[in-house]
């Protein structure tokens, strides 16, 4: 019988982390995760996303804003493909904590970057890049080939370990790459973002829960797919023949106006009479417009999407609602 891959996820906690744990292990992986020690003082807020498949995983507790710790656990796993996810993801609170934000995204991938090439070099390496990365992009759609332009904190520490991700792969011939992901969302995104407080709120308010929903820009468009399906493209990157860097999207966007008329129609609501505009919630420098060129992704991967926005908003609405019935 052939040995079982072994796959390391950072961020396994989370959105993505949650969907690429069950799908490796479907396929047959041993699956390893490295979570904070304060996760596991507070299983039933930070570890609901991999409850269901927990007893199946090997999890190790971490640091990724310190080396040693990285060092220890990558000596520890010598993992054959490792899937670096964990970030600082939120973009508004990289405004509030530059710092925090560029130590963790930037020094945190540097770590496990350099861990590996020290400890087992034949790992293959996936960096979460983003298509914020972008920012104010002189072209669209974007491609691999558009120039960054980063309009905050994050993104700026994002093209930080992208570059780095590529230097890895041309000094030491690291099978390290990076996947250039457009938004992507599912009933499992974290409330802070834009699409799951929209989703949440209107499920709740068609509960009586709730009577109002701020929000920030709504002229903003975004190239929304579906995390689950995601995800399966990152291990789909690290099983090719060469190490290349792709953009992942759906190839259509939509203004943050569309998604909320969308998700409270849903609930039969008309959105105007609930949403308030608040300009706290607009952010320094905003990024206006983003769309994916998915060209070399279909013909290099295969890569073949088809939840329609539609459905991912319906999906996720449903299932706030479904929720919130339940647990009120
Ligand atoms: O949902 P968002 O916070 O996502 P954003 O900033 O596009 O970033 C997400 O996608 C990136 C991929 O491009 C990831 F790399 C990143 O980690 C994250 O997952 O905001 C989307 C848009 C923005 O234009 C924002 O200004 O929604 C607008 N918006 C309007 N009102 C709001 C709000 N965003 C949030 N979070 N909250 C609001 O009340």
């Amino acid at each position: 019988m052939s040995k079982k891959k072994k796959a390391l996820i950072t961020g396994i906690t989370g959105q993505d982390g949650s969907y690429l744990a069950e799908y490796l292990l479907e396929l047959g992986y041993e699956v390893h995760g490295i979570i904070r020690r304060v996760a596991l003082e507070d299983q039933a807020h930070r570890m609901w996303r991999i409850r269901d498949v927990q007893d199946k995983l090997i999890l190790h507790c971490g640091a990724l804003e310190s080396y040693p710790s990285i060092f220890n656990i990558i000596c520890e796993i010598k993992p054959d493909e490792c899937y670096h996810l964990a970030a600082q993801s939120f973009v508004t609170y990289s405004f509030e904590d530059e710092f925090s934000t560029f130590n963790i995204n930037i020094n945190g991938t540097h770590y496990l970057l350099a861990a590996i090439k020290n400890l087992c070099p034949e790992c293959r390496f996936y960096f979460a890049a983003s298509s914020e990365m972008f920012g104010r992009a002189e072209e669209v759609p974007q491609r691999e080939i558009t120039r960054f332009h980063p309009r905050s904190p994050y993104g700026i520490s994002k093209v930080a370990g992208f570059d780095l991700t590529r230097n890895y792969r041309e000094a030491y011939n690291s099978f390290a790459v990076s996947g250039i992901l457009f938004n992507h969302e599912s009933p499992r995104r974290g409330f802070e973002f834009v699409t799951r407080k929209i989703t949440s709120s209107a499920a709740k308010i068609k509960l009586g829960l709730a009577d109002k929903l701020f929000l920030g820009n709504l002229d903003a468009k975004r190239d929304w797919g579906h995390s689950r399906e995601y995800v399966k493209i990152m291990r789909t990157m690290l099983n090719t023949s060469s190490p290349e860097d792709y953009v992942i999207g759906t190839g259509e966007t939509h203004s943050v106006r569309e998604f909320v008329e969308l998700a409270f129609s849903e609930m039969d609501l008309d959105y105007r009479k609930y949403v308030e505009i608040d300009s706290k919630l607009f952010r320094p420098a905003e990024v206006d417009l983003l769309v994916a060129d998915t060209t070399k992704a279909k013909k290099e991967l295969g890569w073949d999407y088809k939840v329609t926005f539609q459905e991912l908003v319906i999906e996720m609405v449903k299932s706030d609602y479904d929720f919130f019935k339940k647990h009120n």
